[in-house]
């Protein structure tokens, strides 16, 4: 009889098959690892976790007045934050008043190699976003303009229960392409990808054996 596989021991045998994880091209600049970061998926939870401890989760408002679905905290030099004033990178966690936690070195590691792999090679990030989605939270399509210099990439580290990604282009109204995020995938979006729209459909329920009912992500950016 035909059992299906949940997806997380798809990818576990992917990594075991191939422990570079495989590329895949997913549009001009942006590269998909697939486990690139599987190896480290208990240690990236628990730097996480001693992040959460110093700089809490919260639900950011935007400028509009929503309060978002997904939680947020950061950590290195910068943090992206959003309040009706706008959105931005502040040095201090407006919620402690302290500066944002240092960045955990895996943060560090796993962003160079994945954008050593993808072409991007000596990317050094000084800001860490961490998004916690629970079922039925989602993310609307955007793009990421609030760093200084969109000549380096972004790394996203994907971990938990998985989600639906959809990417387009530099302009709205450009086609969207959907694709699955599960634990330990990496993307890198650099290039001509840099400026795509992009955004989260809402995250179905499910259980992780390491995250729970959650996912988390991961960007790594250059952005003071
Ligand atoms: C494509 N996060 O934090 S990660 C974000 O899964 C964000 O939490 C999503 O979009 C998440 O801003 C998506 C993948 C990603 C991140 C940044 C990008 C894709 C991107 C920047 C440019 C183009
Ligand atoms: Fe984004």
């Amino acid at each position: 009889m035909f059992r299906p596989m949940m997806p997380y021991m798809w990818a576990t045998m992917q990594s075991l098959f191939d422990p570079d994880g495989g590329m895949e091209a997913l549009g001009p600049g942006a590269a998909l690892l697939h486990g690139h970061a599987l190896a480290d998926g208990e240690a990236l939870l628990q730097a996480i976790d001693a992040v959460v401890a110093d700089a809490p989760f919260r639900h950011m408002v935007t400028p509009g007045g929503f309060e978002m679905s997904v939680a947020m905290t950061n950590c290195g030099a910068g943090g992206w934050i959003t309040d009706r004033k706008g959105y931005r990178y502040t040095r201090e966690d407006p919620d402690t008043g302290r500066a944002w936690p240092a960045m955990p070195p895996l943060f560090l590691a796993l962003a160079r190699t994945a954008a050593d792999a993808a072409g991007f090679p000596g990317f050094v990030p000084d800001a860490c976003l961490i998004n916690r989605y629970e079922p039925g939270t989602r993310l609307s399509p955007h793009q990421d303009k609030d760093e200084a210099d969109f000549g380096h990439p972004i790394v996203s580290v994907s971990l938990g229960l998985p989600a639906t990604f959809q990417f387009g282009g530099p302009k709205r109204a450009d086609p969207m392409k959907k694709v699955a995020l599960h634990h330990g995938y990496v993307v890198v979006w650099g290039g001509p990808s840099r400026l795509a729209h992009h955004g989260v459909l809402t995250l179905k329920s499910g259980e992780h054996p390491l995250a729970g009912h959650r996912r988390f992500n991961l960007t790594l950016r250059k952005a003071l």
